[in-house]
């Protein structure tokens, strides 16, 4: 028997037991375990029932991910699961944590399922770009339905326990003592002879389902999932499982499951798996670095990332008092958070409690007198450095020793921040996107003086607010506006070259971003690059023409984008949706003609190139001046803080299946056309010529 897989007899019950740490998963040896498992169980005259079970936090979370790519080590799953079928004793598959993948399809191919009421059961492989590659599209359907098990299948979400035995996935319900109730119950199914109820014997009843049913699904999805290959493929299996029979609809299964395994999509969303893991480790922070208590916080500045942060922390559990300098702009901060709770509350998606007890978690102040018992202290107002030396002086006269002093700031250096303060080794950057109650991402600023309390407190505390915090070192920018310039300088240039507006941002939305880069700069507001230039212009930066030219002369126009009704488009009263206007177009030719610029032809592909390598270019700079930890910490990024598209794996991902050198070649091209601003990053210059990767770092 495999190390990873126990065989004991309970009286006339196999107890079959995973010990995989740390959530089970279906590694060779467990396959192994588990096949030799049943054949035993099978042969043994003394068993007349079988119950397969789990130790640890989880019942078998899905298929060895880290396997995949590799080799596939016999017996592969579905060989498992056809011997486990095979089985002529009741079996019961007995859940606790969470049955997710290949481990939900396991207890799909046992006869029975019995479940803690705190489990829960999913099928996540399209999050992978994958589908359920061993039977659970097939099974799944006939077991519940094909619209419940379309909704599993191409959410990925998780279904708790009650619902999952609501819908049929499972039989029995119990509190606890999990081990002991389902031995008990496949003793009763033994002795009662009952039924082996195999879910490939059933059949799926599709007579509710409307005519066209799966096109109409699968034109849903191609919208809600943009570009995903995997979602799609879900569908077709779900539709075999209710037009083939069983063996049939398996092997379409396996078919395109083995297509979808060898994709980039997949590749890449895999790979974010785990550098999403990745990212909350700081590698030179000892394991058992202590962290302090955050148990109450306080935000200054109660605008719209005041007020967003202040949300993050109260949907956590965690008591927020925001502060401000005058009582209206104090109610204007607390009414959109409670206004927020308010409108959760109205469309159900909190309880009426929930709703009110996170809205009263958030309160308000006028003075920082009031700040003395707060844990953390998150810094939200105005970029400009004098107020952020204001603010933070108060801080250190008013907060208690061991509190954590930090700010959102996007653009101004932490550690001249900091160096107001008598306690630098307590500041750092908190950087939040907005809308900050709905990104992911936490840029974890960490200053000179930052200590390894203060930092591994920060990453911590990133989990425990449902954000994935990315460890970023002090440079202008940080790591995703420092290689947003390039973006949003190519996409000027590009304008001044002839691309149009619409062009550009259909080429970037079809590239898998969320929206194009003139889209973008109408919602964040063309007067905040505008404010960000004149500021650098009066400091002396050295600041080319080309640089955010039109865009500066709309701003002069007074077409600051959508809040003005009108940016690089108009919009009607009330709607996000972009118009073209002609009157761009001719700003655009006005001030091309101005620069002495030609308009010419411009190709989709030099369009990403120009938009995508920069950002390429400027990480391997950022990763080479130690700024960032690791390439898929930059993946991760952009991934949850600009939209890059999930199945192109992220900038650093994405490089490498272009190929590092395809890449450099490139941009030294441009380089020849535009100069230095293309000048290529060493790091990639000596990867390209190594022949060799990012992941090679
Ligand atoms: N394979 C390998 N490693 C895994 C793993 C898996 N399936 N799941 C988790 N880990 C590692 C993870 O990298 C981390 O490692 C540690 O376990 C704890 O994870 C044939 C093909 C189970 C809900 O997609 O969703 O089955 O960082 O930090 O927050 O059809 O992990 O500590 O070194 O996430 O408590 C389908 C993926 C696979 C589930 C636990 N299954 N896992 O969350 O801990 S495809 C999944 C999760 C499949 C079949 C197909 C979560 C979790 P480290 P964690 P957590």
């Amino acid at each position: 028997m495999s190390e990873t897989v126990k065989y004991e007899q309970q009286g006339n019950i196999a107890l079959i037991t995973v010990n995989n740490p740390p959530v089970n998963a279906l590694s060779a040896s467990v396959r192994q375990g588990l096949v030799d498992a049943f054949s035993r169980a099978d042969q043994e005259t003394a068993i007349e029932g079988v119950v397969l079970a789990c130790e640890g936090r989880t019942f078998i979370a899905g298929a060895d991910i880290s396997e995949f790519g590799k080799p596939m080590q016999s017996p592969a799953l579905p060989e498992v699961l056809a011997a486990l079928n095979a089985m002529q004793k009741p079996t019961v598959a007995a859940l606790h944590g969470t049955a997710l993948g290949g481990g939900l399809e396991t207890a799909l191919s046992c006869h029975y399922r019995i479940a803690l009421t705190s489990a829960a059961v999913g099928l996540p492989e399209v999050k992978l770009g994958l589908l359920p590659g061993s039977g659970g599209t097939q099974r799944l359907p006939r077991l519940i339905g094909a619209d419940k098990a379309l909704d599993l299948i191409t959410s990925g979400r998780k279904a708790k326990a009650e619902e999952a035995a609501k819908m049929g996935l499972i039989d029995r319900l119990v509190e606890d003592k999990l081990e002991t109730n389902a031995i008990a119950y496949a003793r009763e199914l033994a002795e009662s002879q009952a039924e082996l109820r195999r879910c490939q014997d059933m059949q799926v009843d599709t007579s509710s389902l409307p005519t066209g049913y799966f096109t109409d699904y699968k034109k849903g999805l191609a919208k809600k999932m943009r570009g995903f290959e995997a979602p799609l493929a879900c569908v077709d299996t779900v539709e075999y499982a209710c037009t083939l029979p069983f063996e049939q609809g398996l092997e379409k299964e396996r078919e395109l499951f083995l297509q979808l395994m060898n994709s980039t999509q997949s590749a890449a969303q895999r790979h974010l798996f785990f550098a999403e893991r990745k990212a909350a480790v700081v590698d030179d922070l000892p394991k058992k670095t202590a962290t302090r208590e955050i148990n109450k916080v306080a935000v200054i500045g109660a605008g719209t990332m005041g007020a967003g942060i202040a949300m993050c922390f109260s949907n956590a559990g965690i008591p927020v008092v925001m502060l401000e300098l005058k009582q209206e702009a104090l109610d204007r901060g607390l009414t959109s958070a409670h206004s927020y709770y308010a409108d959760r509350k109205a469309k159900g998606r909190m309880s009426p409690e929930q709703a009110d007890q996170a809205a009263a978690r958030i309160t308000g102040t006028l003075s920082y007198d009031d700040l003395g018992e707060v844990d953390l202290v998150i810094e939200a107002v105005f970029e400009s450095m004098d107020i952020k030396h204001q603010v933070f002086r108060e801080l250190d006269r008013v907060c208690k020793p061991g509190a954590i002093l930090s700010t959102n700031t996007s653009t101004l250096n932490v550690d001249e921040i900091a160096a107001v303060t008598k306690r630098p080794e307590d500041v750092l950057g908190l950087h939040f996107f907005s809308p900050a109650q709905v990104m992911r991402l936490l840029e974890v600023v960490r200053g000179e003086k930052t200590s390894d309390e203060v930092l591994a407190t920060a990453m911590q505390l990133a989990g425990r607010i449902s954000k994935v915090g990315v460890v970023s070192g002090v440079c202008d920018g940080f790591i995703g506006n420092r290689m947003l310039k390039g973006y949003s300088r190519e996409a000027g240039a590009l304008l001044l070259e002839g691309a149009t507006p619409p062009q550009i941002d259909k080429v970037m939305y079809d590239f898998g971003m969320a929206m194009g880069p003139m889209t973008m700069g109408d919602l964040a507001g063309l007067d905040v690059g505008y404010r960000v230039r004149q500021e650098r212009r009066q400091r002396g930066d050295d600041i080319p023409p080309t640089e955010g030219a039109v865009a500066d002369r709309l701003v002069e126009l007074g077409r600051c984008g959508q809040k003005t009704g009108k940016g690089y488009y108009r919009y009607e009263e009330g709607s996000r949706k972009p118009i073209p206007d002609p009157e761009v177009e001719e700003v655009i030719a006005k001030t091309s003609a101005e620069l002495g610029i030609q308009h010419r032809e411009i190709s989709d592909n030099e369009i990403i190139e120009r938009l995508i390598y920069p950002l390429i270019n400027e990480a391997a700079l950022i990763l080479e001046e130690g700024f960032a930890q690791r390439p898929s910490d930059i993946d991760i990024v952009w991934i949850y803080g600009y939209g890059f598209p999930v199945y192109r794996g992220g900038p650093m991902f994405y490089a490498d299946t272009v190929g590092l050198d395809k890449v450099l070649d490139s941009i030294k091209t441009y380089q020849k056309h535009y100069g230095d601003a293309w000048k290529p990053a060493p790091l990639l210059e000596k990867l390209a010529a190594e022949g060799k990767k990012f992941a090679d770092l």
